[in-house]
């Protein structure tokens, strides 16, 4: 049945291999916001053909109507050199995908995972105009995947969301019905986005689209409460899959939930979807909501290897996480 919330753009997938402007295998799980009037997208790529270790990288694609997008065939995002740090083995740097991104004051912040032998770390850097970038700090310990940063600070402080993991964990100290490498949401907090506390659990995946994995993309401000658009990953009882759903976090203490969505507000139905690289996936890095339009569009990675657009109204993505639709 069509999901009654988010629609599927017509021209899906709206980015895939054939309009990338390098030859590669993937295009996926991009970040996402407006620029100078235009949608721009941080658009991940596994590249054909690049010597072993140094075959994925980040690009930047502008679009004036948010469906046609212009790629930058320069890679924005490569993977970092440690070198300057006196320890070239510090990090394995990879695997430079699934970018996270926060415009705080006029700074544009990144974050996305760097991969290390305990498992992923969370990276921030940060543009002002998506030409040139500097690292600020690694900031999450493995495991971690990917920390996003909320674009103001709450109560004198900067917020994020984890997404610490099991990673390797077969004894689960809890009632046995929890996986290894099952994951859910943290936050913590920093006076200088770089020395980061006061961690806290905000869920665990024990909803009907999330009962294995769950992980946030940057929170957006509204009267009701932050708004997060979350990835739900399903394993018990279905075919393994990735769902998007969403969630509302309290304005003035974020570690609480004030609604959540019960189902899915877009989870894998078209063939793009279904097979791919990794079959029944869509996958959201971020999302562009327009208070002034009531809209919410989710640039989401497919089947991690295209990009589809889906669009929604913001108040009923709302209302749907207020009302645990
Ligand atoms: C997650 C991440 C994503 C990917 C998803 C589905 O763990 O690696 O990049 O889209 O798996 O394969």
């Amino acid at each position: 049945m069509p999901n009654p919330i988010m629609k599927r753009h017509p021209e899906n997938p709206i980015i895939t291999l054939e309009d990338f402007p390098l030859p590669a295998h993937a295009v996926f799980n991009c970040a996402q916001t407006m620029y100078e009037g235009k949608y721009l997208l941080l658009l991940p790529a596994i590249y054909q053909g690049k010597t072993p270790g140094h075959h994925t990288g980040i690009h930047v694609a502008t679009s004036e109507d948010g469906v046609h997008f212009k790629i930058d065939p320069e890679q924005f995002i490569g993977p970092l050199d440690w070198a300057d740090e006196g320890h070239p083995d510090f990090l394995h740097d990879r695997w430079v995908i699934d970018p996270r991104l926060t415009k705080i004051g006029d700074t544009y912040y990144i974050c996305r995972p760097g991969q290390s032998p305990d498992g992923p770390c969370a990276l921030l850097e940060k543009t002002k105009d998506f030409k040139t970038r500097e690292f600020i700090e690694c900031i999450a310990l493995p495991a971690n995947r990917v920390p996003c940063l909320f674009p103001e600070k709450i109560n004198g402080l900067y917020c994020k969301l984890d997404r610490p993991y099991n990673h390797i964990s077969e004894s689960i100290p809890f009632d046995g019905k929890r996986n290894t490498n099952c994951a859910g949401i943290w936050i913590s907090y920093s006076p200088d986005l770089i020395h980061w506390g006061q961690y806290r659990p905000v869920c665990h995946p024990e909803m009907p689209f999330a009962n294995f994995k769950m992980g946030p993309t940057p929170p957006f401000k509204t009267k009701d409460g932050w708004l997060v658009i979350i990835h739900g990953v399903i394993k018990e009882g279905v075919p393994f899959m990735y769902q998007i759903g969403a969630m509302l976090l309290d304005l003035k203490d974020p570690r609480k939930i004030i609604g959540m969505t019960k189902t899915p507000i877009l989870k894998p139905e078209e063939e793009y979807e279904l097979h791919g690289r990794v079959d029944n996936v869509v996958f959201p890095c971020g999302f562009i909501a327009n208070e002034e339009k009531d809209e919410l569009r989710i640039y989401y990675g497919a089947a991690d290897t295209c990009i589809g657009l889906a669009i929604g109204k913001l108040s009923d993505v709302i209302d749907a996480c207020k009302n645990n639709l």
